[in-house]
């Protein structure tokens, strides 16, 4: 059966399909690119469980089938929990990756090493057509280095150093990243629920 991986992120994507697919769900995914007429959904959720759930209702709504949504983000100790659910528009550029860390690293240039703590967290949604809805939610802390490091990944990857890690998240290869990732953990934790709800 079609579950809808309600996202047009291809870095999501790319790992989603890892991580499910390792997980051991069958089902046939597919992104909202295959939908290009459902318009995307206006993010007015002030938490990463809402708005996961706003794009998993949306296109579960406009699809007729089952879908699943992320919404994440970088949270950083000293900004208070900022970037946040602003993390794919803290630039002003919604989804510009370079500009969106160069403006937090310029923000963060005082502060020192010890100081540098934050987390990515993700929010994983599942809903049905029928309204049916689950959130489970994943985390992932570390420290911001002071430049970026390593081409692997997307978004903040190249400046979160996990703990326990030496390397930042862009370093590390898919598996090792998906292995500890807020990503990982958050859609690990949802695959039983689908699977009790799908079948
Ligand atoms: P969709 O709403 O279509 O899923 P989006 O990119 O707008 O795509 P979000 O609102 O959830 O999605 O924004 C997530 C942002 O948080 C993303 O653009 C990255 O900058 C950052 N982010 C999330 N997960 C990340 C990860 O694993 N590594 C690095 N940055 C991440
Ligand atoms: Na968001």
């Amino acid at each position: 059966t079609r579950l809808i991986l309600a996202t047009r992120n291809t870095g999501k994507i790319t790992e989603l399909r890892a991580i499910l697919a390792d997980a051991g769900l069958t089902h046939d995914l597919v992104g909202a690119d295959a939908y290009p007429e459902i318009p995307d959904v206006r993010e007015t959720g002030v938490t990463f469980a809402e708005n996961a759930l706003l794009k998993a209702h949306a296109l579960a709504r406009a699809t007729g089938l089952p879908a699943v949504a992320d919404d994440s983000g970088l949270c950083v100790d000293v900004l208070g929990g900022a970037p946040g659910i602003l993390s794919a528009r803290w630039s002003g550029r919604h989804g510009d990756d370079r500009a969106n860390l160069d403006l937090l690293l310029a923000q963060l240039s005082d502060i020192s090493p010890e100081h540098r703590g934050a987390h990515f967290a993700c929010a994983a949604a599942l809903a049905l057509p029928d309204g049916t809805e689950r959130v489970v939610e994943g985390r992932l802390r570390g420290t911001l280095r002071t430049a970026p490091a390593g081409s692997g990944g997307f978004g903040y990857d190249p400046i979160l150093q996990p703990e326990g890690e030496t390397r930042t998240c862009a370093e590390l290869t898919a598996d090792e990243k998906n292995a500890i990732s807020h990503r990982g953990e958050a859609f690990r934790g949802l695959v039983p629920v689908v699977r009790e709800l799908l079948g």
